[in-house]
Order: structure tokens, then C-alpha cells, then sequence
């Protein structure tokens, strides 16, 4: 059986969508964010080096990085669902969004994420050179 070990308003949500829509069978190990730091549990370090989610566990497997993880499970146990077939037009545009999803989109939200948790915990003169940088910043990666 998959083990998932999954932090709490992270990434590692798509890994759960995968999951829940090939409806596979799995057990969830939980972690959550330290509410002031909003970083992850010293537990995740058992799993992950790094202290990073999304991993999963599949027998001898251990696997990080949301990306790998979805590309694992999707040929492991997708049986065709989900992906058109390699050497298509729209299986590169299926690996163009893939990465697109994970790289550029998630750190925009990201950047998006760190100024909302300034904003609620400083005085909008000194996070205004940060909400710069990441209004600047997204718009070349939205480009
Ligand atoms: N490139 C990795 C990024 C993993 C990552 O940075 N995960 C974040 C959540 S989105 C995390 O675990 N943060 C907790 C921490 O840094 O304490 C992936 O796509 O899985």
C-alpha cells in the first residue's frame, strides 16, 4: 500500500487529488504547518531529508518531489488515464502544463502566499519592497 505524507496547505495537495482520482488505496500520514513559522514538522525529516511534503512511499519506494511523484504514479497505476500517449502533439502539451503547474505556477502562488503572511505580521512600509519585488517577479513569470 502507498504511504503519503502529507503537510497541510502545501503542494502535496495535487499528490491527493491523484490519489483520491485513480482511486488507490493509501494511508495518510499528516503534518502540519507550526502556525507562527508556517513551517513543516521536524518529523517530515524522518521521510525527507530536507523536511519537505509531498512523499510517498510504495513498498521498497520512497519518492519526493510533486512532480515525480505525479509522473510515478500516473504510469504506475494510471493505466492509460489521464495522459495521451507519448510521441503526441498533446502529450508534449500535457509536459509543457505538468511542469508549468508545478515550477512556475506554484511559485507565483508561493510569492503570493509570503506577502500575505508579511502583511498580516508587519507594517506595510517595510513590506513594500518585497510586495515590489513579487508583483515585478510575477509578471515575468505569467509572461
Ligand atoms: N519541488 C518540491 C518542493 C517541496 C516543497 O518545498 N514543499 C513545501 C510545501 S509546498 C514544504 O514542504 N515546505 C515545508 C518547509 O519548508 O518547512 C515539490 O514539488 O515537491
Amino acid at each position: 500500500m502507498i504511504t503519503f505524507h502529507h503537510l497541510n496547505n502545501s503542494r502535496s495537495q495535487r499528490v491527493l487529488w491523484l490519489l483520491e482520482e485513480f482511486g488507490l488505496l493509501y494511508e495518510i500520514k499528516r503534518y502540519e504547518r507550526d502556525p507562527e513559522t508556517m513551517l513543516a514538522p521536524e518529523s517530515l525529516r524522518a521521510v525527507h531529508p530536507l523536511g519537505k511534503s509531498p512523499v510517498i512511499t510504495d513498498r521498497a519506494l520512497t519518492l519526493a518531489e510533486s512532480g515525480a511523484i505525479v509522473e510515478y504514479l500516473v504510469d504506475r497505476y494510471g493505466e492509460g488515464r489521464l495522459v495521451p500517449a507519448p510521441g503526441t502533439p498533446e502529450r508534449l502539451q500535457y509536459t509543457y502544463w505538468l511542469h508549468y503547474a508545478i515550477v512556475i505556477y506554484s511559485g507565483y502562488r508561493l510569492k503570493h502566499s509570503v506577502v500575505a503572511w508579511l502583511s498580516a505580521r508587519a507594517d506595510s512600509w517595510q513590506i513594500l519592497p518585497c510586495y515590489t519585488f513579487v508583483r515585478l517577479s510575477s509578471a515575468y513569470f505569467l509572461v
